[in-house]
């Protein structure tokens, strides 16, 4: 099926893309119970229900998209299970879900963008995760600098000592789309970077 995806992949255009994209990232991130499914404890859904519950609340997705919007969605927000029959998102839920992730050595630096106006917010709590279950931090600075964009005002990449805080025995994760999880980061890990 996900060969037929990259067939079909040619007739669906990147503005359907993105639209089930967000609708998917709602649904299985944020408010399942919106179109009245379940996710498992560890996130997942049968893609049946799935389909079949967003046709129900009017917004139908061919099966095939679906497998389009898994294989090429620009940050591989989703995953199928090895059967092939069950969805998640990767990382970046709201609900309550154990994606029995296992903490991982980080790389020496990290990085995260947010925006000048929150500055002062972090140097008094660090970064916290907000809504999310984790902080979010960033392989490489460019990715930063998006994450960043997404926000109103003025963006500011913050580098994080990452192998200091795991010699001091935080917990790092790495989401299935390469994404760095972590509970939080005190202020005294944290750099604004030099541009
Ligand atoms: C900020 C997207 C004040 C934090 C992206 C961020 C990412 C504080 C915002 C992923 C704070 C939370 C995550 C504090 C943190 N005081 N503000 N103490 N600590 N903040 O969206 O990292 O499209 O929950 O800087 O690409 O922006 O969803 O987190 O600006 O990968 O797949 O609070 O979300 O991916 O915002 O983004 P978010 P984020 P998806």
């Amino acid at each position: 099926d996900i060969n037929r995806a990259k067939i079909i992949n040619n007739n669906m255009n990147n503005s359907r893309l993105v639209e089930v994209s967000k609708y998917l990232s709602l649904v299985l991130r944020h408010q399942p119970e919106k179109i009245g499914i379940k996710l498992d404890p560890h996130g997942w859904v049968a893609i049946e229900e799935l389909l079949k519950a967003a046709k129900n609340h009017k917004f139908p997705i061919w099966e095939t998209e679906l497998y389009t919007v898994v294989e090429n969605n620009d940050k591989k927000r989703f995953s199928l299970d090895p059967s092939g029959t069950l969805i998640r998102a990767n990382q970046g839920h709201s609900v309550e879900v154990d994606l029995q992730l296992e903490p991982e050595i980080p790389p020496d630096i990290l990085y995260h963008g947010t925006v000048i106006r929150v500055i002062d917010s972090i140097k008094k709590t660090g970064l916290q995760k907000m809504s999310r279950h984790y902080v979010h931090l960033s392989n490489d600075i460019t990715t930063a600098r998006n994450v960043a964009k997404r926000r109103k005002g003025k963006s500011i990449v913050l580098v994080v000592d990452a192998m200091g805080m795991f010699q001091d025995g935080y917990n790092f994760y790495l989401s299935a789309n390469n994404v760095w999880l972590v509970n939080e980061v005190p202020h005294r890990y944290l750099q604004i970077l030099d541009t």
